[in-house]
């Protein structure tokens, strides 16, 4: 069976746990609590000597890096709209998805860490990092608001990897108040997959994580 590695603060990891869901691929999950330093026994060094989280272990075969995690998982699934194989379909969703991974996530990710993990980690929060943070996303947000005016997704009228890249880069617009209201077409799209059944069966677990102060 496959092993799936993550945190649930973790927006690569999260990736990877929709992913998996929204492919109803077989796995079970380990939670690496990060906060008790998890990722750094030699336990989990031996699955990634990187000591982050995602990472899977599928029979032996270690990864980590959440964009090659999912498309591996895509790739034993065998081919679908989700990721797809013709050629010039693929690198669309590669382009959106690369878009999501190397310029929302991060944006996001100075944000979130500067508002909410900082505190937790008894650090100070750098504002000028969150400044920049936002400002990396006011550039990029209309790209996608606009992408997402002309259809249900980004790329048609069904979900790929890139809409689930873009969508974990944005899951923490509410814990640190991130104000999307000129986006309204970005606000329709993340309730329309928040509704559907792969991110809640995700998204309960999040909340059995969160209640158990895991
Ligand atoms: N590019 C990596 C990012 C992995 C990453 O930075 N994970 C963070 C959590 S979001 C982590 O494990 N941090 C622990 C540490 O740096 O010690 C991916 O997409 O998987």
């Amino acid at each position: 069976m496959l092993q799936v590695y993550g945190h649930f603060m973790s927006m690569p990891a999260n990736k990877v746990r929709l992913c998996v869901s929204y492919l109803k691929f077989p796995h079970d999950y380990n939670h690496v609590d990060l906060q008790k330093g998890e990722h750094q026994t030699p336990e989990y060094l031996e699955i990634n000597p990187a000591g982050r989280v995602p990472a899977i272990n599928d029979d032996g075969f270690k990864l980590s890096q959440s964009d090659a995690i999912c498309k591996y998982v895509c790739a034993l699934s065998g081919p679908s709209s989700f990721y797809p194989d013709e050629l010039q379909e693929k690198a669309r969703v590669d382009e959106w998805n690369s878009f999501a991974s190397a310029h929302i996530m991060p944006a996001m990710g100075r944000i979130f860490f500067n508002k909410v993990v900082a505190s937790l980690l008894g650090e100070p929060s750098d504002e000028a990092s969150i400044a920049t943070g936002e400002a990396m996303l006011a550039r990029d947000l209309p790209m996608f608001e606009a992408k997402l005016q002309e259809n249900d997704y980004l790329l048609g009228d069904h979900i790929t990897l890139a809409d689930i890249t873009f969508l974990v880069g944005l899951e923490p617009a509410e814990m640190v108040q991130l104000d999307l209201s000129a986006y309204p077409a970005i606000i329709a799209w993340r309730k329309t997959i928040m509704a559907r059944d792969f991110y809640q069966r995700v998204h309960m677990h999040f909340g059995a994580e969160m209640g158990d102060g895991t």
